[in-house]
Order: C-alpha cells, then structure tokens, then sequence
C-alpha cells in the first residue's frame, strides 16, 4: 500500500460506494416513515417509488461494486505483490461505473425510472437508466479482467505455489460476478433497452424474470463474499490467533461460486412461466449452498476460539470472554454472525416452497435481506473500512472509540428494524407497496412495529454517518502522525506448502458452472422460443 497512485484509485471507489451508502440510508429512513402512514403530509406513491428504486440501487449496485472493486485491486496488490495491471485500464472501469450511475441516477431521481433495483417489466423506466446499469456492469467487468490477468500473471510467475487465500476468493468473485451479470445483461440489451426506446411494442415479463433470476441470487454472493474474505484472511490475526484451515476456507468460496448460480428458481417459487419439476431442482442447489455458509460459521468459529485461548480463555465458553471485543474487525464478524445465524434461518425458510408461499412477497423478504446483507455483510465492510483507512490515508484511525460505537448501534438499529419486519411479513403485510390502507384491525396490528421500525432506522442513520464522519475525519486530520502499517494476513494453524489445481485455480470451476447453468437453465429459457408466449406493453412512464 506504498503505491500513491493505487492507494489514489482505491480510495476513490470505496468513497464512491460510502457516499452511495449515506444517501440510501437517508431515502430509507424516509422510506419507513412514508410507509407507516403516520405522517400524512408525506404520503406520495410516486416518491415513494423513486425513493425505493434509488435506495435499492444505491445500496446494491454502487455501494457493491465499488466496494467490490476497490477492496480487490488493494487485495490483489497486497498479497501478489505486484502492481495494478494495467493502471489506467482500471480509472476506465471506475470512470465508466460512475457515469453509468449517474446516468442512471438522473431518471431515479425524476421518478422516471420506479422500476425498483429488480426492473420488473413490463414496468418500464427512461432508456438512460437501463443503459446507465450496463455502464455500471460494463465498468465492473473490466475489474474482473484485471483481477483475472493479475492472477494468471502471477501463477505463471510463481508456479506450483498456492495462491493467496485472499487472492484467491477475489478472483472465485470475479469469475462468479462475470457469470451473475450475464442474465441481466442478456435482459437488458435485448429486452428492457428495445422495449424502453420503443423499438419493440411488447416484452415477454415470463422471459425476463427468468434471466433476471439467473442474476439474482449469485450477486448475494458477490455482495457477501468480501466479507466472507475478511472473515477467513483478517479477523484470525486481528483476534490474536491463526486461521483453523486454509483450504477448508478454499473449499467454501469453491462450493459458495458454483452453487450460488444454478438455483435462482428459489425468487420464482410462486411465478406460473417455470414448472415444478426446475423449481426443485433449485431448490435443492439452494441448500447446497447453504453449507458454505456453516462451514465458514465453523471456520470462523474455531478461529475464533483458538484465539481466545491462545489469550488465556478457559473452560467451554470462557474463551469467548476473552476475545479482543475492542478491535474494530473483531467485534464485526462477532456482531455479523450474530445477525447471520436470524438472516440465514429467514433464507432457509423462504428456500422452503411451502414456507415461501406463506413470507413471499411480504415484508418478510426485506426484513430477511436487510439483515443478511444490510447486517452480516455490511458490517464487515466497515470493519474493512476502518482497517484499510489507516493504510490508505496514511493516519490512524481518528477514533477507535467512536469505530465501535458505531458498529454497536449499526447491530442494534438493524434488529430493531428487521425484527419487525418479519412479523409484519407473517402479519401479512405486502414488501414494494407505499401504504395499504385497508382500515382494520389487521393493519391497526401493524403500528407498533411500524414505530419500532422508524426507531431502529433513526439508529442506522446515525450509525451511517458517524461512519462517513469517521473516515473524513481520519483523511482530512492535519494534525495526526504518518501511519505506517501494513495489512496483515493471517496465517493457517497448517501452512499449506501445496496445493491441488482444483483448489488453487478456477478453470475447473469455471467448466463446472457452465454444465449446471446449461442444465438448470438451458431449457427454462429455451421453452420461451418454442412455445406460445404473449407479450406484454410497456406500464409506467
Ligand atoms: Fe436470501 C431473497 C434464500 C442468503 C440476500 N435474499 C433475498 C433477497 C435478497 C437476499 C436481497 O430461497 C431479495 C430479493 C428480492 O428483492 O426479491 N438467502 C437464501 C438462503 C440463504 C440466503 C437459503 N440472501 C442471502 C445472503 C444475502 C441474501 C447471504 C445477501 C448478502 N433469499 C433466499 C430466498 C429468497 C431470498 C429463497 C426469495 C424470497 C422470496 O420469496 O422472494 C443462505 O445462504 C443462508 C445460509 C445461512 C445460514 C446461517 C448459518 C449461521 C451461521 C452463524 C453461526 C454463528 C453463531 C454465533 C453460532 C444457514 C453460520 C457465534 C457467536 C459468537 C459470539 C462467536
Ligand atoms: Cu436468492
């Protein structure tokens, strides 16, 4: 991280997504008090809905990528050893990310394009906004052809000897994100952009929530694993132990990429264009990939204990106690799990058809997403903000104090408003609606957790921008001292002295993906050719 200009390059993505994020969490707040009703003067579908199509893209498309981006050019650099391939390619994926954003964010903002981060055609949006998300995509592809050269470059280099573990993740996420973005693409080159110019009159919804299903799924895990990385390369050292097993970790991002593709079905359970027979089928992949996630539980875990215990921890849990709950990344992946064990029971109960009919499409999903991605996932951003900050800005964190509390209350404003969310959900509350105003009991039920949720998205708030305060107050400090740290990696209990191809390379894998995308997917999009398929015209704007 000596390197001015890459430190340049990476600070500049992660403050493109910090700044997203900020943003989305003020339309959120907003979001929850439209939506409880309590405030009549703010009662306004159309806000609404630009509101909600802005705050999910911001949150999943920018605060993502950019994050994605900027965290795995410091992680290629830093464990290779190399510089950036090719610097200025990589400012030519930044530049074309952003101005696809902000093409796309002009139509948002103006309420022309509601269509919500999941596009939901026939809804149509203004053209710049669908050609500002290929910018978008189009700039995080050219991150993976880096990431994917700089890791060919150097195995070529350094034959026989094993990847990086962090490398190595980085680079199972690039190939998973260039297969991810695929389906959107394909939707929206041939099916929303013609549509949303007119040169089309209808478009098939049936086709393009099938393609949108191939992306859906897999990006979670774009989104989760750099967390997951922080997780296996950061939080062992941090707590002042070793990493349990190294090539267990490899195994999990290995079973993580290939299965998150083949099982977007579990987002169609209750649609009529695929049949049964496909629906479980990826059914089944979904809970293949749930063991990933509990290897990486365990993992972690052990991790964790070893380190307690190297620092005096005692009996069955006493190590717990003794874990260093006032190092910032620490306390993040304690916090994450905590928030993974509820996200993940929600994300088993929605891959379970019947129990997915009784939470699909209510307030469920969101009170399930929000706490694996906005809770577990997010978090760990954080904690790689504030570890990376220091080395990237060249000063010591502006205050460590202040990084956990912000960490505290980001957990706790999350519980307190994805609690609520799954009771409305199971109350029977609708997700994607601005207000339901049935005037009955049922929704009188619905107020106090409406209150709660306003409550715990004023706490998220304020967790957001401390953080934000945090990091221009660490960049901008004229005062503080040069901080010369470097990353540290943490070592597995078991060097691993060599390695199989297949856990040290992604061509395998990369084959594997292409036979079960062509088995779980080849026929479900090939049956829109060949049968009668009616179209739909275009709804909205
Ligand atoms: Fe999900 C919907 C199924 C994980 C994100 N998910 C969504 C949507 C998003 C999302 C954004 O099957 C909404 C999409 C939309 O807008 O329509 N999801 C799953 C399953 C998992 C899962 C099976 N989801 C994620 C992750 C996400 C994410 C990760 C983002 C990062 N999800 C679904 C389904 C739907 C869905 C359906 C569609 C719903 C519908 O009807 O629309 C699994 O990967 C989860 C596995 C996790 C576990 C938890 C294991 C727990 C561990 C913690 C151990 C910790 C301990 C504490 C013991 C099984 C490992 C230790 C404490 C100490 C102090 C040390
Ligand atoms: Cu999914």
């Amino acid at each position: 991280m000596n390197d001015a200009a890459t430190r340049k390059l990476v600070l500049s993505h992660l403050w493109v997504a910090f700044i997203a994020f900020a943003v989305a969490c003020l339309q959120g707040e907003y979001q929850v008090l439209e939506r409880s009703g309590f405030i009549s003067a703010l009662d306004s579908p159309s806000v609404y809905f630009a509101s909600v199509s802005t705050h999910g893209v911001l949150m999943a498309f920018v605060l993502t990528t950019f994050f994605i981006m900027g965290f795995g050019y410091t992680i290629a650099t830093s464990t290779l050893k190399q510089p950036i391939w090719n610097k200025p390619l990589a400012w030519v994926g930044f530049w074309l990310a952003l101005v696809g954003v902000v093409l796309a964010a002009i139509p948002l903002l103006t309420g022309k394009a509601s269509v919500l981060y999941t596009f939901y055609p026939p809804i149509v949006a203004h053209a710049a906004f669908y050609i500002g998300a290929t910018l978008l995509v189009v700039g995080s592809w050219v991150w993976c052809v880096i990431m994917l050269v700089m890791f060919t470059q150097w195995k070529k280099a350094n034959s026989g000897q094993p990847v990086p573990l962090a490398m190595f993740a980085t680079v199972m996420n690039a190939m998973l994100w260039l297969w991810t973005s695929a389906g959107v693409a394909v939707e929206v080159l041939f099916q929303l952009i013609p549509f949303a110019l007119g040169w089309i009159d209808t478009i098939d919804p049936g086709l393009a929530r099938t393609l949108f299903a191939w992306t859906l799924h897999p990006i979670v895990y774009f989104w989760l694993i750099p967390a997951y990385t922080a997780f296996y390369v950061f939080v062992p050292k941090q707590a002042g132990g070793f990493l349990f097993s190294d090539e267990m970790a490899r195994l999990a991002f290995i079973v993580l990429a290939v299965f998150a593709l083949p099982i977007g079905f579990h987002h169609l359970y209750m649609d009529p264009e695929q049949a049964k027979g496909w629906k479980l089928l990826h059914a089944i992949g979904t809970f293949v990939v749930a063991l990933p996630t509990l290897v990486t539980g365990f993992t972690v875990i052990a991790s964790l204990e070893i380190a307690g215990r190297l620092r005096g921890g005692k009996g069955l849990f006493g190590w717990i106690g003794s874990l260093p709950w006032t190092n910032t990344m620490v306390l993040s992946v304690i916090l994450s799990l905590l928030m993974l064990i509820f996200g993940g029971f929600g994300g088993i109960v929605n891959a379970s058809y019947a129990m997915n009919a009784m939470v699909h499409n209510t307030a469920w999903v969101p009170g399930h997403f929000h706490l694996i991605f906005a809770g577990t996932t997010v978090i760990m951003y954080f904690a790689i903000a504030y570890y990376l900050w220091p080395m990237l800005v060249k000063k010591p964190l502006f205050s460590k104090q202040m990084a956990l509390v912000q960490l505290w209350t980001w957990f706790i404003g999350m519980s307190i408003l994805t609690t609520p969310w799954h009771v409305l959900g199971l109350l029977g509350q609708p997700r994607r609606i601005s207000t339901v105003v049935y005037n009955n009991l049922l929704t009188l039920a619905w107020k106090p957790y409406e209150f709660m949720m306003i409550f715990g998205g004023l706490i998220l708030l304020a967790s957001a921008f401390l953080f934000v305060y945090i990091l221009a107050k660490t960049q901008l400090n004229p005062t503080a001292e040069v901080c010369e740290a470097e990353i540290e990696y943490a070592e597995p209990i078991h060097a691993v002295a060599s390695l199989p191809e297949w856990l040290n390379g992604i061509s395998l894998w990369n084959k594997v993906i292409a036979v079960l995308m062509a088995i779980s997917f080849g026929y479900p999009i090939l049956q829109f050719f060949f049968m009668d398929s009616y179209g739909s015209s275009p709804w909205g704007f």
